[in-house]
């Protein structure tokens, strides 16, 4: 159990609603509490527990209904160490790194809180309490009660809050932790900036009594519309319920079974118009049940594997990607990754480096920013953070990493842009390691059997011979590595090309990363140009393109990385400054040289493909 948990659960407990993903929320009739929130730091965490143990005191539980000073005024005698309603405040969403100057380094407890106004819709109607992410972990009161706990920084949660609202002024208090311990998913060791703190929307979701809960609309492997939807609610049984594709004039009636569940499909229509990166069709999609209309925006396609290609809508396809981590570009970024955050670096992708893929690294990205490569036509790789050194031995973190990916999964699987679920980042083989990801690939399999499974394995070395010996290929469909040769290891950049690739299984490769630190504006014209340079990172990827065009089963890149990201484990004081620089831009978006020698490589293989 982790540290602030204990006292927390025990509290919570006969309270505590199940988490809800409520499938296409962000299209649903919602009440924004983004803006702005009064906030309170907690390093000892005097709001979950008293000095000695049990409950906190009044003098420290954050959460309480009332208004401090109100209450002081009242009472003389009464203590309290916090005023929340006199705290700083601060604009959600957005990590704390940016709310003060001390608080960039801070990893622990702190406490938000805002008040809103709320109208009853009237009977028949639930309303949710719906958080787009939290990191790490986050407990949410109400009006001075507990509705709920999450662990996971990257994906959502919603709380039925309908019985603990009230009309007119209401008070949301919430306790996010932002420190991990070794079975946290992911470990406290990474190679990127811990955003603590509230970074996605905050947002009050109203539904019919009974309602779309998930609702998963694809084309599946025969080439038919599939349809699998969940009811919840007390007429979720036995309901007639119907899909509608007004644009296809396509049409289904069923009736959901004992558990409000319905499986149906149809013959896709001739008309149907499939998503690829160059038309990026979507269509609306309504599914109706009892007084609930459910929508979401739905493209169609298929992607399998034959041999060691990679086939889109029956065509073999060539990933023209690029790595990514949430970070929005500027100086300062919090993770605010608001649509037009988004759209500026797939921009970069899309036209300036002319690709059609983007590695979303190492966790579930905003569902915006998902949404965004719908419309936009970039091919996703969806990843959980399973990443480096995982307690593969400990059943919590199992628990924690299958909830991570079926709440992912569940979140995004109406999004045709994502094509492939990643399980784990470089996990080195071991009996514990590889059963773990095991029980992860057969849960997305469950979850989803459209799309494909990956993950970015290690690989094995003698002398220029790369071998890819991790038994988890067997369970993959497509393989993905990793490689540094020429970065991390001291081989002359010119010998890159001639590194040859051996795989044990016929599968489609993806080299999911390979990069080398660049400074902006540090140029360095020597014929071997020194490391952190501009020139050695633009001969790096020429070199690495050479060898990688030479290996037959490689079906995609996606290079690591498009952006500069934060990282505090990159201290060199000329070159780091505390920024992992292997982007292809820096933090404020100058382009590297490296950038213009993949954007030729694309813009090349995208003309012989036709793709353009
Ligand atoms: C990796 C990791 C990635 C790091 C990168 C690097 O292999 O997957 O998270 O940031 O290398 O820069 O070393």
């Amino acid at each position: 159990m982790r540290r602030i948990g204990l006292a927390l659960v025990v509290l919570l407990a006969p309270l505590a609603a199940s988490a809800q993903t409520l499938v296409a929320a962000d299209l649903r009739e919602n009440q924004s509490l983004d803006g702005a929130w009064h906030w309170s730091v907690d390093p000892y965490r005097d709001g979950v527990a008293g000095f000695h143990g049990g409950p906190p005191s009044e003098s420290t539980a954050r959460y309480q209904d009332r208004i401090q000073a109100d209450e002081a005024a009242k009472r003389p005698t009464a203590l309290f160490e916090f005023d929340m309603q006199r705290s700083a405040i601060t604009h959600l969403p957005g990590s704390w790194i940016g709310h003060a100057p001390e608080m960039r380094y801070y990893q622990g407890l702190v406490w938000y809180q805002r008040t809103f106004d709320y109208t009853p819709t009237g009977p028949g109607k639930r309303v949710y309490l719906r958080f787009g992410s939290a990191d790490y972990a986050a407990s949410v009161f109400l009006n001075g009660k507990p509705v709920g706990k999450h662990v996971g920084a990257f994906t959502p949660f919603a709380f039925d809050v309908t019985d603990r609202l009230r009309p007119g002024s209401n008070q949301i208090t919430v306790g996010v932790d932002s420190a991990r311990t070794d079975s946290d998913v992911p470990p406290p060791v990474t190679d990127w900036e811990t955003y603590g703190g509230i970074t996605r929307s905050v947002r009050l979701v109203t539904v019919p009594e009974t309602f779309v809960d998930d609702a998963f609309v694809r084309l599946d492997k025969d080439g038919r519309i599939a349809v699998s939807a969940q009811l919840l609610g007390p007429q979720a049984a036995n309901a007639t319920i119907r899909l509608a594709i007004p644009a296809l004039g396509s049409a289904l009636e069923g009736r959901t079974d004992g558990e409000g569940k319905w499986s149906a499909s149809l013959p896709a229509p001739r008309g149907l118009k499939r998503w690829s990166p160059e038309n990026p069709t979507l269509y609306d999609v309504q599914i109706t049940a009892g007084a609930d209309h459910f929508a979401d925006r739905v493209g169609f396609r298929t992607i399998e594997v034959q041999g060691d290609r990679i086939l889109l809508n029956g065509k073999s396809i060539f990933l023209r990607g690029i790595s990514m981590h949430e970070e929005e570009l500027g100086k300062d970024p919090v993770r605010a990754m608001s649509p037009a955050a988004a759209r500026a670096l797939f921009a970069e992708i899309k036209q300036g480096l002319h690709g059609n893929f983007v590695r979303l690294a190492h966790y579930p990205h905003d569902e915006g920013t998902t949404r965004l490569a719908d419309e936009m036509g970039l091919l996703v790789w969806s990843e959980v953070p399973v990443y480096w050194r995982v307690a593969w031995g400990n059943p919590e973190t199992l628990a924690t990493a299958r909830r991570m990916i079926a709440e992912n999964i569940r979140r995004d699987r109406n999004r045709a842009a994502i094509v492939l679920w990643s399980v784990a980042n470089e996990t080195p083989v071991s009996d514990a390691r590889n059963a773990f990801l095991r029980t992860l690939i057969g849960d997305v399999r469950a979850l989803d059997d459209s799309r494909l499974v990956t993950a970015a394995l290690l690989s094995a070395r003698k002398g220029k011979e790369m071998r890819i010996d991790d038994p988890l290929v067997n369970d993959l469909d497509v393989m993905a590595i990793n490689t540094y040769n020429g970065w991390y290891s001291d081989d002359p950049l010119a010998e890159l090309p001639s590194f040859t690739w051996a795989s044990p299984v016929t599968k489609p490769l993806i080299f999911s990363e390979f990069g080398a630190d660049a400074l902006y504006g540090y140029h360095d014209g020597a014929a071997a140009p020194h490391k952190f340079s501009e020139e050695y990172q633009a001969e790096y990827y020429r070199r690495t393109l050479e060898m990688a065009a030479k290996v037959p089963f490689v079906r995609g890149l996606s290079p690591w990385i498009l952006k500069d990201f934060r990282s505090p484990r990159r201290q060199h004081p000329v070159y780091q400054q505390g920024w992992n620089r292997k982007g292809l831009i820096s933090e404020t978006g100058q382009r590297k040289l490296a950038f213009g020698v993949l954007a030729e490589e694309y813009r090349r293989r995208a003309e012989r493909t036709g793709e353009r």
